[in-house]
Parts: C-alpha cells; sequence; structure tokens
C-alpha cells in the first residue's frame, strides 16, 4: 500500500512536472515573441534616417543637415545643426550630399552618432 501511495504521488508529481514543462514551453511563444518585437525595437533605434548636408563647420564640430521626421528623438522635419559624434563622421559630412544618418539624445545633445552617403 504504501508502495502504491509513493508510486501515485511519483505519477502525479511526474505529470505535474510535465504540465509545468509544457506550460513553461507554451509561455515561451510570448516571449520569443515579444524578444522579436523587442529586437525589431532594436532596430529601429538603429534606423538610419535620410538627409542631406547643408553645411559643415569644421571648428564647432557641427553638421547642419536638412531632414525628415526624426521619431527616435521626436524631432519633426527641420533644417538643423548638430553635433558630429567623432572625427569620422564629420569627414564623412560633404555640403549638399545626401546620406543617411542617425540622431541621438546624448545627455540633451542631439548628436550624429553615423553619417554616410546614400
Ligand atoms: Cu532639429
Amino acid at each position: 500500500m504504501k508502495k502504491l501511495i509513493s508510486f501515485s504521488l511519483g505519477a502525479s508529481l511526474a505529470l505535474g512536472m510535465s504540465l509545468t514543462a509544457f506550460a513553461a514551453d507554451g509561455n515561451t511563444n510570448g516571449p520569443t515573441g515579444s524578444t522579436s518585437a523587442a529586437s525589431s525595437e532594436v532596430r529601429a533605434d538603429t534606423a538610419l534616417s535620410d538627409g542631406v548636408v547643408r553645411k559643415v563647420d569644421r571648428p564647432s564640430g557641427m553638421i547642419t543637415i536638412e531632414h525628415g521626421a526624426l521619431e527616435n528623438v521626436g524631432m519633426p522635419p527641420m533644417t538643423m545643426a548638430y553635433k558630429a559624434k567623432d572625427e569620422t563622421v564629420l569627414q564623412q559630412a560633404k555640403e549638399g550630399e545626401k546620406v543617411k544618418f542617425r540622431l541621438e539624445n546624448l545627455n540633451g545633445t542631439y548628436t550624429i552618432m553615423t553619417l554616410k552617403k546614400r
């Protein structure tokens, strides 16, 4: 009798575990779904926007870009001077050139993180 009880306990434990495993597996699709949603957000976070370089001011490290709406920094279409992240970005900017660029708000300073000719 004792054996029977321990067997049924074991069986229900095993059943419980497999149910748990099933539930966990079922949940995997949820997080997996939101993970891919999150990674598309990440992609959006590094997305490049179209713009046209209007002016490059080497001494101040500023690049004036005419651009459309920049969703990640909540900026409507405008022409505005932004800080180049570094010398590389500054060198890639040439007046009059159509570019793809990435603007980010770094501690309150709108900064061009990447810029390339398109
Ligand atoms: Cu602006």
